[in-house]
């Protein structure tokens, strides 16, 4: 629409204005993942979002995603100016593991190598020792279990029980979950699987067990994505994340059939379930906003920042 165009213009000049550059996830509207892609931003994954943010040039990201992106961003560029278009954007993962609770859980296992989901608020990854991301997180685990180290696991428990079971680590869960994945409904799943049953089916590991187990490929959003543009042509995917990914992997494999793997009640072609409500308060005008009047700034203790960066650096380097 000729509104949706304004938008898209005046974010454009605003971010060139700035010295800005948009850092977008896989997840949240297509327009603003476009808009990123045609201003030398980037659409990604968590691990590649906090890399890219860090690397470039720009003195101000704004990052489209979630609190806990723009608050790695922010914990990796302190120089930076971080801003996000809706600063209430959260997640289940974080809300679920709230520090004092976390802190009391560590102290209680001091024996164990804390490991946090990138998921999480600066202060929990401050209490870490490792900071993963779903892209990283079997590597990383196995690399403990080789050192003979047990771990402390957080937040979301489907992934670490994917995780624990792949690598037999000795991991204490805590008992968090995504509020989108933990909704795809393995029976429901069967069912499709059995009126497509020549595709595949791509599963990103914060989905439940039943939902897991019936994956051809189990990733993280950039693996998943991979997935579908190495495959062959025509082919058809069922794919178990939330369903904004859609807008990319149509972009980079359009002659491929996408289906999106079914979340509630006994609905095998429920659709759009799958959209996490917080990466979708990511709006243009919001992008807009940001950058002509400041707002949405992100903001991280200094003492907090500069232990959390221990865990994320840590992670970078050995994923680099
Ligand atoms: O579900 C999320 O928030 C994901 C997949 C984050 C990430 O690692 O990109
Ligand atoms: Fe959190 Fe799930 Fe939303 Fe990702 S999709 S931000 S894990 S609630």
């Amino acid at each position: 629409t000729a509104e949706r165009d304004a938008l898209m213009q005046k974010s454009a000049e605003l971010l060139k204005a700035r010295n800005a550059v948009l850092v977008a996830h896989y997840y949240v509207d297509g327009d603003l993942q476009d808009l990123a892609l045609a201003t030398g931003g980037c659409v990604s994954d968590s691990l590649e979002m906090a890399r890219f943010g860090r690397d470039h040039e720009a003195q101000t990201l704004v990052v489209a995603g979630v609190r806990f992106m723009g608050e790695s961003a922010k914990i990796l560029s302190p120089e930076k100016t971080v801003l996000m278009p809706d600063l209430e954007a959260t997640c289940s993962l974080d809300l679920g593991c709230p520090i004092d609770e976390f802190s009391a859980f560590c102290d209680a296992h001091p024996d164990r190598k804390v490991v946090v989901y990138a998921n999480t608020s600066a202060a929990v990854k401050a209490r870490a020792d490792w900071m993963v991301t779903s892209s990283c997180a079997l590597a990383i685990v196995n690399h403990l279990k080789d050192k003979g180290e047990k771990i402390l696991w957080a937040p979301d428990r489907h992934l670490g029980k994917y995780i624990q079971q792949q690598t037999g680590a000795d991991m204490l869960m805590w008992q968090g979950a995504c509020i989108v994945h933990d909704e795809f409904k393995g029976l429901e799943l069967d069912l499709l699987r059995k009126q497509y049953p020549g595709a595949r089916i791509l599963v990103h590991p914060e989905s439940p067990t039943s939902v897991v187990q019936q994956a051809d490929v189990v990733g993280s959003t950039s693996q998943l994505l991979k997935a579908v543009i190495d495959g062959a042509e025509g082919e058809t995917f069922i794919v178990a994340t939330d369903n904004g990914i859609m807008h990319r992997m149509r972009q980079l494999a359009p002659g491929k059939t996408l289906i999106e793997a079914p979340t509630a009640g006994n609905s095998a072609t429920c659709k759009s379930c799958a959209h996490c409500p917080w990466m979708a308060m990511n709006a243009l005008q919001g992008v807009v906003d940001c950058l002509a009047k400041g707002t949405g700034e992100v903001f991280v203790d200094a003492e907090i920042g500069r232990k959390a960066a221990g865990c994320i650096t840590r992670m970078l380097n050995f994923v680099k």
